[in-house]
């Protein structure tokens, strides 16, 4: 009998008395035993222990008691932010050694392959939430070095809203769902972030970037991560050499547009995650390089802003990347709770030759990490969980405590200690000891004035995009800003961003209908202009052109010429490429040669935001009868107002028509497949954008 059927002819279980009692889910076969947390093999797990037929059930039912309270207790606190997040595991690989500078094994030893768990994440919504969210996306990353886990939980934005720690719960309450509703979520667009936002020009540079495309990616796989502040890296010798982390991915940067977020939203809430996973189940295992900045005192005297300052970064045109290294994520997680829920990353989690830097708001991380863990992991034993133990042999004189899982032997949990001989010292040699960094002066709560240029890098960021990216910018503001209901707010924000530009507040403005002057914000340091723009910092200019591992949605209907569509799915796989047949049921339609096209979509449930690019494969009956169905044209009017490349065949054009495509270089009818995959390749059609939708 087939596996299915089994299962299905075994799925009702009831007990009743006087049918012979005979279970039938048993074990056997492929099927072990089921035992409870205790091993106690159970007899029947679907009838708890009753008095009799009709009574009370009675306490001393221990498997309906564990069972239950397992139950009960199967969800944790979710993380106050980043709780939606997802895990690969994979490695890290140095290519370049840093020896001289560090002398941390994990940067000095090439070749060596060093397992690492990554979690990417969102970071306002909660659990529940949608992958795409205008959000930053979290990109920590956990190393289970020789020396001990080293975890770099970096963004893939490379600032920060805020200089100092002790705003970290002011903007995160500002962010999330407001405290009274508890709506909305995921998303800031609404009174209580822009209300703070607008009170903290601090941010303003950060805003530039979660307002840009950066803030919705195609996939997981096409964001960079960074470890966004100012380490250190210490030799033997004890010197120090500052640095910072970047992590570029091999396929290059790619977003979506945001009316296409919107619509993935609904479509597929777990766009990026089922991304992800399919790409490591298919074996395309994403890739980054590590990429480093290393700068001695003198440089950071010498730059423009303070190198200590989260908001800011330093242009790769003024300090060049060193690639040193490679992480590939190769392995899915063989359980989503008990590896990316329980993983507990930590800012102090670093390893010697590695160390910080007076970053205020590194400082502050330092402390919330082990802090939340606790809480949310329910004690200070969480580092016992497998996920979280480093691959080395742990030894202290640690003790006790809830969900102890370590079991440690002897008498002695103390230090100085004579009473036994194996009981674990402190290595000065090898263990981590901080740099010996030079402290005097007067003890304040200040911000340094090296701090206080709010503006400078927003326009720099602003002026390196190109000008469909800055498009995107001005459109970002005015959405969120439209959804704040205090016209007050929407003033004052515009306020600030006259500091970065007047041009841009005056273009966020129009968009939203304000009339009348605007007066920018006070300030103390106006924005410099006589900053280079960085190319780096824009996607596009940084794309690399391909379909490796896109996807193309191919629209199919009863008559469709099932070669033409074999022929173009063999020449996307030789480009890396994928085919996914969208048809009007989920059985498949039935080819011009009789053939039957099995579908992986049915039309409703694989809109075209799905895709990167699109093929309508119909013939003339295929296209009068989807013409006035109004899935297939938003199936089509979607891809073209979301600036894809549409191929189509000759027979298709009905279709085309009523969904109202208009001719372009990026709409290919009757044409040869190489044109298609050609242009397909170069991505979105920057040029339409203008004529479907209004810039302001
Ligand atoms: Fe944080 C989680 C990244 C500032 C306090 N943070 C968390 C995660 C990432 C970041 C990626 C999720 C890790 C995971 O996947 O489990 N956080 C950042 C970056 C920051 C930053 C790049 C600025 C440069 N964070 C920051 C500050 C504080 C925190 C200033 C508090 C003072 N962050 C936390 C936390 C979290 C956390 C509350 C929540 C869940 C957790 O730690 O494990 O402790």
């Amino acid at each position: 009998m087939p596996q299915d059927d089994q299962n299905v002819e075994q799925a009702s279980n009831q007990h009743f008395i006087g049918e012979g009692g005979e279970l039938h889910q048993t074990a056997g076969g492929t099927h072990p035993q089921m035992t409870d947390a205790r091993g106690h093999v159970i007899a029947d797990d679907e009838n708890s222990l009753k008095a009799n037929t009709r009574g009370p059930v009675l306490i001393e039912d221990h498997f309906l008691i564990e069972k239950t309270q397992h139950f009960d207790h199967e969800r944790i606190p979710e993380r106050i932010v980043h709780a939606r997040g997802y895990g690969v595991k994979g490695y890290f690989e140095l290519t370049d050694s840093l020896q001289g500078i560090t002398k941390a094994k994990v940067l000095t030893e090439v070749g060596v392959k060093t397992p690492t768990f990554v979690r990417f994440s969102t970071v306002s919504g909660n659990m529940g939430s949608s992958d795409l969210a205008r959000d930053v996306r979290g990109f920590a990353v956990r190393m289970y070095t020789q020396q001990g886990n080293w975890d770099i939980v970096g963004n893939h934005i490379p600032v920060f809203f805020i200089q100092d720690a002790i705003k970290f719960t002011d903007l995160v309450h500002a962010a999330k769902q407001e405290p009274d509703r508890g709506f909305p979520q995921a998303q800031t667009a609404h009174d209580t972030f822009w209300d703070w936002a607008s009170l903290t020009p601090e941010s303003t540079h950060m805003l530039m970037w979660i307002m840009s495309d950066r803030a919705i990616p195609r996939s997981l796989r096409m964001i960079e991560g960074f470890g966004v502040h100012t380490f250190r890296l210490v030799n033997e010798e004890g010197k120090s050499t500052y640095v910072k982390f970047h992590w570029r991915p091999k396929l290059g940067m790619a977003s979506v547009i945001w009316d296409e977020a919107l619509k993935i939203t609904g479509a597929d809430p777990d766009y990026h995650r089922r991304d992800l996973w399919n790409a490591v189940d298919e074996g395309k295992f994403p890739e980054w390089e590590l990429g480093v900045q290393l700068f001695d005192e003198e440089f950071a005297n010498n730059f423009e802003f303070d190198v200590l300052d989260a908001t800011k970064l330093i242009p790769e045109e003024v300090l060049p990347l060193r690639i040193v290294g490679r992480l590939v994520l190769n392995t899915n997680v063989d359980n989503y709770f008990a590896e990316t829920e329980q993983v507990a990353f930590a800012t102090t989690d670093v390893v010697p030759g590695i160390d910080f830097t007076n970053d205020p708001l590194l400082q502050g991380r330092n402390l919330s990490y082990i802090d939340t863990q606790i809480t949310r992991l329910g004690g200070p034993n969480y580092q016992q969980i497998p996920v979280n133990q480093p691959h080395v042999n742990v030894a202290n004189n640690q003790r006790d405590g809830h969900m102890t899982m370590r079991k440690q032997t002897g008498r002695v949990a103390y230090s100085p200690s004579s009473l036994e001989g194996n009981n674990p010292r402190q290595d000065p040699a090898t263990g981590f000891t901080s740099f010996k960094a030079y402290e005097e002066g007067d003890k304040l709560r200040v911000r340094s004035e090296s701090f206080g240029d709010h503006y400078s890098q927003a326009l720099l960021f602003f002026n390196s995009q190109t000008q469909t990216e800055q498009n995107h910018i001005i459109s970002a503001f005015i959405f969120e800003l439209s959804k704040v209901d205090t016209k007050a707010v929407r003033m004052r924000m515009v306020s600030q961003l006259a500091n970065v530009s007047p041009t841009i507040a005056q273009r966020v403005a129009d968009g939203l209908g304000m009339v009348g002057e605007i007066v920018p914000a006070h300030t103390r340091v106006p924005a410099r202009t006589d900053l280079a723009p960085s190319d780096a910092l824009s996607i596009l200019k940084k794309m690399k052109p391909g379909l490796k591992t896109k996807v193309v949605g191919c629209l199919v209907a009863d008559g469709t010429d099932a070669a033409e569509v074999l022929a173009l799915e063999t020449a996307l796989g030789k480009a890396g490429a994928e085919l996914k047949i969208v048809a009007p049921k989920i059985g498949g339609a039935v080819a011009a040669d009789g053939s039957l096209l099995e579908a992986d979509f049915q039309l409703a449930g694989g809109p075209s935001v799905l895709f990167d690019a699109v093929f309508v494969a119909l013939s003339a009956d295929g296209a009068a009868m989807l013409s006035t169905e109004a899935a297939a044209v938003a199936w089509v009017h979607d891809a073209f107002a979301h600036l894809k490349v549409i191929g189509a065949t000759s027979a298709s054009q009905p279709l085309l028509d009523a969904a109202g495509v208009v001719a372009d270089e990026g709409v290919l009818v009757g044409g040869e497949n190489s044109l298609f995959l050609e242009t397909a390749g170069k991505g979105r059609i920057w040029a339409r954008e203008p004529n479907v939708r209004t810039i302001f």
